[in-house]
């Protein structure tokens, strides 16, 4: 199905999952669409269709997922739009394009902000992150439900160039960011040019060579594609943003209570599922890039990277310094 079609079968979805009220809730089938701009077998598609096989389990399957993956409904804009409105229920989305709409989550996507994945695992774990998925929840106009966290590595500049060993490097290349002022002015900090556009674009952009590079984690660089046009991999670490899993609130609104809850509990289990899916991939990814001749390199002087963005935390920390200070006390 493409994005039109789908679009087309909107209205019809809306009537089957606005149909459950009173008695006719015990027989109406619901079906929730659900999408991702990563391909099926990647661990956040996975780990969400696994969750809608629990829901079929649990519900002789009267509530399942149906599971868009690949950007078949467009880029993580277009799939938060359509979560507003109730077109689709489901969107696995990066923090990232959600800074600007819920400004306590722009704190996650502070450059360096966390010290590894173990540090930024027990932040989402813990009462930061559940309340932070809260504040998504309680936000007036973002018309999303915060369901749980994903795991989505450390995010590293790769180009067409050449490797990146210094902030230097940076000098002149044209880096794609995610588009949220707080990533575009991290890349310029660092010396490069920003660019902002979306993940639906990118792949096109590195090919024609609009731009000269990118920075996501291994996976994405792999299953997108992009280390076919870029390929130099380096380490710089500057990015660690969790991934959210995300609910229509529209629709949520329409479901039981006993539906909400079996949706919120094994979306808990789909965070700490994700993250074994998430590791092994990571592996998987690094083995297929040196297989094909990628070069990776680790950045020696992680130091001059941290100072340069200083810039960055000053202009987009400053008004959270309560919140940031509770993650850097999270031990
Ligand atoms: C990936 C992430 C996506 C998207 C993408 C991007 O790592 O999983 O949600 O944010 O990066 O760079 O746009």
């Amino acid at each position: 199905m493409n994005r039109r079609e789908f679009l087309g079968t909107t209205a019809a979805t809306l009537a089957i999952t606005s149909f459950g009220t009173g008695g006719a809730r015990a027989q109406a089938k619901v079906v929730l669409k659900a999408t991702d701009v990563h391909p099926l077998g990647y661990p956040t598609v996975e780990a969400v269709v696994r969750m809608g096989k629990k829901f079929e389990a649990a519900t002789n399957g009267r509530v399942s997922v149906q599971m868009f993956p690949s950007m078949q409904l467009g880029g993580e804009k277009e799939m938060i739009e359509q979560a507003q409105v109730g077109a689709l229920q489901i969107a696995r989305i990066s923090v990232g394009p959600m800074g600007p709409l819920v400004p306590e989550l722009n704190v996650f996507n502070l450059p360096f902000m966390f010290r590894d994945n173990a540090h930024m695992e027990k932040v989402i774990d813990g009462p930061i992150g559940d309340e932070m998925l809260k504040k998504l929840s309680d936000h007036p106009t973002a018309g999303l439900i915060g369901l749980c966290w994903m795991n989505g590595g450390t995010r590293n500049v790769y180009n067409s160039k050449h490797a990146v060993k210094t902030v230097a490097d940076l000098k002149g290349l044209k880096i794609r960011m995610m588009g949220n002022p707080v990533f575009v002015d991290t890349m310029n900090a660092l010396g490069g040019n920003g660019v902002a556009m979306g993940f639906d674009q990118l792949v096109n952009a590195l090919q024609t060579g609009v731009v000269d590079g990118a920075e996501n984690n291994e996976p994405s660089y792999e299953t997108g594609q992009h280390y076919r046009y870029a390929k130099f991999y380096s380490r710089t670490g500057h990015l660690m943003i969790p991934e959210l899993l995300v609910f229509s609130k529209r629709t949520w609104d329409t479901l039981s209570k006993d539906d909400q809850a079996m949706i919120t509990k094994a979306s808990k289990e789909a965070q700490q599922e994700q993250r074994k899916l998430w590791y092994e991939m990571e592996q998987k990814s690094i083995a297929k890039l040196k297989e094909s001749g990628i070069e990776i390199n680790d950045v020696a002087d992680k130091k001059q990277f941290q100072d340069a963005v200083k810039p960055v935390w000053d202009k987009y920390g400053a008004q959270h310094a309560a919140l940031i200070q509770r993650i850097q006390d999270v031990k």
